[in-house]
């Protein structure tokens, strides 16, 4: 008897976590403003917070003075990113000219927190067709 007793609990307790999973994944695959229009999606802050970018071109230099503001102040600043396409990847890197740490968005993907290694820390990006 107590052994089936266990067994119902551990059920539940697997059906529930399942079913609380669910709204949030669901939230994060709508980064708001990131509707197609452009090829990646970079914010701010996690789960797609604070200031945005667009962009479906390659830029190596982020900061670079001739850029758009958005580029300029997302500097050193990216904590997630969301890539809209379904075959164009993108290298997401730590310093200009794709140099450090290289950090790739597959197709379709939705990073509402990126890894250490990359965060706060992203100065260029290029297009390819794979990484
Ligand atoms: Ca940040
Ligand atoms: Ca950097």
């Amino acid at each position: 008897m107590r052994g089936i007793i266990r067994g119902l609990f551990v059920t539940a307790l697997g059906l529930g976590s399942v079913m609380a999973v669910t709204p949030s994944s669901n939230a994060a695959t709508t980064p708001p403003g990131c509707d197609g229009s452009y090829f990646l999606c970079v914010y701010q802050l996690h789960d797609y917070e604070g200031d945005q970018l667009f962009t479906s071109q390659s830029n190596t230099n982020w900061d670079y003075l001739g850029n758009p503001a958005a580029f300029r102040n997302m500097n050193d600043k990216m904590s997630s990113v969301a890539n809209t396409t379904s075959r164009t990847y993108a290298i997401v890197a730590q310093h200009d000219d794709l140099g450090g740490y290289q950090y790739c968005v597959t197709p379709g993907a939705r990073r509402p927190n990126v890894n250490n290694d990359i965060e706060n820390k992203s100065s260029s990006h290029k297009f390819v067709s794979s990484c």
